[in-house]
């Protein structure tokens, strides 16, 4: 799905701004719906649980409802109208003047649907989105709907039977962030010829010094005889290739690659022209590609340094806050960083851009968290597979014209130890449609989780073995001499399976101020150590291709024994204030190159 851009043909009314807000229960809205009552102010885009201090708006279980009048000016007159929510957590039904005109389950990928029959003539027009937030076994991010009962773990209450009684409807996230909702980010109106390019896909290709650039375009509406025009312009605007029809190869002479940072990430821009459409896409040119033990960008073996991340923020929830996002590039600049996993589900589409002009390498992670009943039960039992699919589909669909990003991770710490026949069936057969699915055929892996990786027989099928490990956090809690160990054996069983192999979190909570001289844990001194110890261990193995830091951030989660007002394994506190780890792996990453580092 093609980002929403203004240009000469094209026009985007952004519906940021205050609407009218009002919760509502889990009482599903039908066919017609109305606001449910007087309503209160709510900023979009953003998430609405921190933005007024009462335990209903932080806890809500079930929809709320968004209000606004769209008012259109008569120059669109003629033109296709289209309305686009980038991301409705976690799911929205959509109203136009209380008629639904749209549905969709998923809380991080956009999608849209034509308004032009509905409010092109009228001088205004009243748009209602409820948003879903609850999330069980079958939604992506997994709640854990068999949990959802008081007493499950309240010694003193005689029975489940009784505990019931108590029963208090909430959502209990199989994940460890918090359960933000709501118009996450925004909500657009933008416009288009009646024929209109729909799609684009470009893949860059680097031949003998020569780039070549499949480019294909998908176009609809109207029925045209226009032909499509295709232009790749270099960074100067200079025209330095051009073709006509939907299909071509194109040549850019003497083509500048798109590199990491401090490398050049060189940006070409497609320009594409179908009768009275216009749409501008900007790509690299870049290779990716797994060989041996390495992974090669651009020919070269690249080593990760860098983090898992959210978008998570004071007031903001998880709304996007371009602010943020500027900040937060600018200081993985700051720590000689080179990447980040898009952890747990795929980020707005500014960030990505960002990171394409900025030379940062992005893993791409689906919302596919928390297919783990820690042995209880069989979670590939759930009803997942076929939203899974779809997330798949629409993450690559709205990502493949990227250069930064690199690799597709299908998910994050899903069983694999429990069930391993089960996950194996389940993650290979999306591993194999995540490679149909991009013209481009990134690498493929999933996200494991700390288990008991003999009996685990998926994660080393993937491109690359990413894995996530707390020796020394949550289990041989404080023994960093036991971790270091325990760390070995594990790198001694990878090294035998011939792939390359990263780490994508390891990390240990640390609360800003804390000091100690012998470090322990929950210390800024004893998360160094801790790093220290076990970067020693990757920096001996040859085919260890990356680390990357559970977290970048602090982060808000839900309440819990485990979490002191959130997770604090950041580098950085959720203000971005750096702790004694930042200044370490800044110092470490400086000393690290993009490529070559493991000869
Ligand atoms: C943690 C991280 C969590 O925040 C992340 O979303 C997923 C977790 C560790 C799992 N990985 O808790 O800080 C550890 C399992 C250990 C047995």
């Amino acid at each position: 799905m093609l980002y929403p851009r203004e240009n000469h043909a094209r026009a985007i009314i952004d519906l940021a701004g205050i609407w009218n807000f009002k919760l509502g229960d889990d009482t599903e809205p039908g066919e017609l719906c109305e606001m449910p009552g007087q309503a209160e102010p709510i900023a979009v885009p953003a998430s609405y649980n921190d933005q007024k201090d009462v335990p209903e708006y932080r806890n809500h279980y079930g929809f709320a409802y968004y209000e606004r009048t769209i008012r259109l000016p008569r120059m669109l007159d003629g033109q296709r109208l289209m309305l686009r929510m980038d991301a409705v957590t976690h799911r929205a039904k959509v109203y136009i003047d209380g008629k639904l005109v749209t549905e969709h389950k998923g809380g991080f990928l956009p999608f849209e649907v034509e308004v032009t029959d509905l409010i092109s003539s009228k001088a205004e027009a009243t748009l209602i989105i409820a948003v879903d937030n609850r999330v069980n076994n079958s939604t992506l991010p997994i709640g854990n709907e068999d949990l959802a009962f008081f007493g499950s773990d309240n010694p003193g209450v005689p029975s489940v039977e009784a505990a019931k009684v108590w029963r208090r409807k909430q959502n209990l996230p199989g994940f460890d962030f918090f359960n933000y909702a709501g118009l996450n980010r925004p909500v657009r109106i933008y416009t288009t010829p009646k024929s209109y390019i729909e799609d684009v896909t470009i893949v860059p290709d680097v031949e003998e010094a020569m780039g070549m650039v499949h480019c294909e375009v998908t176009t609809a509406g109207i029925a045209s005889d226009a032909a499509v025009e295709m232009e790749i312009l270099d960074a100067d605007g200079n025209c330095v290739a051009r073709a006509t029809g939907a299909k071509n190869t194109l040549k850019v002479p003497n083509a500048r690659l798109w590199n990491p940072y401090p490398g050049e990430p060189y940006l070409y821009t497609m320009r594409l022209q179908y009768g009275e459409d216009v749409y501008e896409q900007k790509f690299g040119i870049r290779t990716v590609k797994v060989s041996g033990t390495q992974f090669l960008i651009n020919g070269k073996p690249f080593y990760f340094k860098g983090f898992g991340k959210h978008e998570d923020s004071a007031f903001h929830g998880r709304g996007l806050d371009q602010c943020l996002n500027v900040k937060d590039v600018n200081l993985i600049h700051w720590l000689h960083a080179n990447s980040f996993r898009t952890s747990h589900y795929p980020y707005a589409e500014e960030m990505y851009e960002l990171c394409d002009r900025e030379g940062i390498v992005i893993i791409d992670e689906t919302p596919a968290v928390g297919i783990n009943a820690g042995g209880a039960k069989n979670p590939y039992e759930y009803p997942i597979l076929e939203h899974h699919r779809q997330v798949l589909k629409d993450m690559v669909d709205r990502d493949k014209n990227h250069p930064s990003v690199v690799m597709w991770s299908m998910g994050n710490e899903p069983d694999t130890e429990h069930f391993p026949q089960e996950a194996y069936d389940y993650w290979h057969a999306l591993y194999e449609y995540t490679h149909e699915l991009d013209p481009a055929d990134r690498p493929v892996t999933l996200v494991c989780c700390q288990n008991n990786y003999e009996k685990d027989i998926t994660t080393r099928t993937m491109d690359v073995v990413c894995f996530n490990r707390y020796y020394g956090w949550y289990n041989l809690s404080g023994d960093l001499d036991a971790a270091e160990y325990a760390l070995n054996m594990e790198l001694d069983f990878w090294e035998q399976q011939n792939k390359p192999v990263m780490i994508t979190e390891y990390g240990a909570d640390a609360v800003a101020g804390i000091h100690e001289c012998v470090p322990e844990m929950f210390s800024e001194e004893y998360q160094v150590e801790f790093y220290k110890r076990q970067n020693a261990a990757f920096d001996r193995r040859s085919f260890f291709i990356g680390e990357h830091v559970w977290n970048f951030a602090d982060f808000g989660t839900i309440q819990g024994v485990m979490r002191v007002d959130g997770n604090k394994k950041g580098l950085f506190t959720r203000e971005r204030r750096p702790k004694m780890a930042a200044h370490y792996f800044r110092q470490r990453w400086g000393e690290i190159p993009n490529f070559d580092y493991k000869k």
